[in-house]
């Protein structure tokens, strides 16, 4: 199914009115503040989210799976829904993809697709946390820091093997996320597992293309429980200097314990010119991958505050990778999507509202309340005719989910995949 400029058009009409109403208002109000609105909504339009390949199915846990019915039971179909998401809202122009879920079998055509749909190709992920059949070593105790060294060789070509797939799509940087780790206390030697996946590392960022990067992600725990060679920022961070220049962190929002102050490792990260980019999602507890903005919005917004200052402030980090990571237990896997996208947009407008000259001289001022009040102000801000503004001006919906629904694509999908497809992936 392909959603034509021609339909979402004619389903803005309804909307248009009140839309012009609220954007004029709000647009005559930031005026009065000096924001330069005509650029906030450039910014938000330049700004592209990748999806991810492994979120286009029904998510599930060990204790079940619910399908949503009509979901992309091949690449070419992960690549129409993608299409479908950025002809909606215009801000999901890539896909990373996961291997060996997403190998590619003719890549001409796969490249095709995705630029009639719009897309490019973000980060590819490697996989050396699940065992492939016929895979002469088990990951089962680890991958890049085995203790065996012919398991840390097969880890190793399968990342080589990962980056030769993603030079052949036009992809840029590889993402590496190791469940590797330990169950029970005296299972690891945490130096000798430290040092196996940094040397790894090491001969993995040997074969990197030039223009590439390689984002290391980090994860405190799950699948292990009681310890993960890559357990934090710092060790990601400790990683990436290893490597070389070319090498950077990446931050998963649900990677951290409890009331972690994400926004203050992600200043630190981009003022070390380490920050390679992000999986937005959202937690209450665990890694739960739930839909961006869901459970801590407020969260959210602090972490786009920091993101825009380095942005403005940080020339030393290159312009981070933006990407969604989460699993849809019970809802339409496209329509969580799109309320993440907007949940992201959201965020990052806000942030482009905070005065940041008036922050700074309260900070210096060590005037507490007038900073909250900065802060808040922009964050109390309802930006959402400025995203309308951004999508119309770019061909985009102005309400996203209701044109999904309108259109009636999910109901397309089922009549056209049927109820049994399953989507490879989380
Ligand atoms: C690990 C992770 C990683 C992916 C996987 C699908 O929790 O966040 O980014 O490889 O999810
Ligand atoms: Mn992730």
């Amino acid at each position: 199914m392909k959603i034509e400029k021609e339909q979402i058009l004619s389903d803005n009409k309804k909307d248009i009115g009140v839309h012009e109403e609220s954007f004029d208002f709000l647009a005559n109000s930031l005026d009065r503040k000096g924001v330069d609105v005509h650029k906030v909504i450039k910014d938000l339009s330049d700004f592209q989210v990748a999806i991810p390949s492994w979120a286009l199915g029904a998510g599930g846990t060990r204790f079940g799976r619910f399908s949503y019915y009509g979901e992309p039971a091949n690449l070419e179909q992960k690549i129409n829904d993608v299409g479908i998401l950025h002809a909606l809202t215009q801000t999901a122009g890539a896909i990373s993809l996961h291997i060996p879920w997403d190998i590619p079998e003719d890549y001409k055509a796969i490249k095709e697709l995705a630029t009639a749909n719009g897309l490019v190709f973000d980060a590819v992920n490697s996989n050396t946390f699940q065992d492939q059949k016929n895979a002469k070593e088990s990951y089962k105790f680890g991958s890049l820091s085995n203790t065996s060294k012919a398991v840390r060789d097969q880890a190793i070509a399968h990342n080589n093997e990962v980056i030769k797939i993603g030079e052949k799509l036009g992809s840029k940087s590889l993402t590496v996320w190791l469940a590797d780790g330990s169950n029970f206390p005296g299972q690891h030697n945490f130096q000798r597992a430290l040092q196996h996946t940094q040397d790894s590392l090491q001969e993995i960022y040997a074969t990197l293309p030039e223009d590439w990067k390689l984002f290391i992600e980090y994860k405190p725990y799950e699948p292990n429980f009681y310890s993960t060679v890559i357990q934090d920022w710092g060790t990601s961070f400790m990683l990436a200097n290893a490597c070389g220049e070319k090498a950077y962190t990446l931050v998963d929002l649900g990677h951290h314990l409890p009331n972690t102050n994400i926004e203050q490792i992600v200043s630190t990260l981009m003022m070390q010119g380490k920050l390679g980019g992000f999986h937005f999602n959202d937690s209450k507890y665990g890694d739960d991958d739930s839909t961006v903005g869901s459970v801590k919005p407020y969260a959210l917004f602090l972490i786009f505050n920091e993101l825009v200052y380095g942005m403005n402030n940080n020339p030393q980090n290159p312009y981070p990778a933006w990407m969604i990571d989460a699993s849809h237990n019970i809802k339409d896997p496209l329509e969580d999507l799109i309320q993440s996208l907007e949940a992201i947009q959201e965020a990052y407008a806000k942030a482009l509202l905070v005065d940041q000259e008036q922050l700074k001289l309260a900070q210096e001022k060590h005037d507490v309340v007038l900073c909250q009040e900065i802060l808040q102000q922009a964050y109390r801000t309802d930006v959402r005719p400025l995203l309308e503004r951004a999508r119309l001006n770019v061909g985009g919906a102005l309400h996203p989910i209701k044109a999904y629904r309108s259109l009636g694509v999910r109901g397309n999908l089922i009549q056209a995949r049927g109820k049994h497809s399953i989507a490879t992936g989380l």
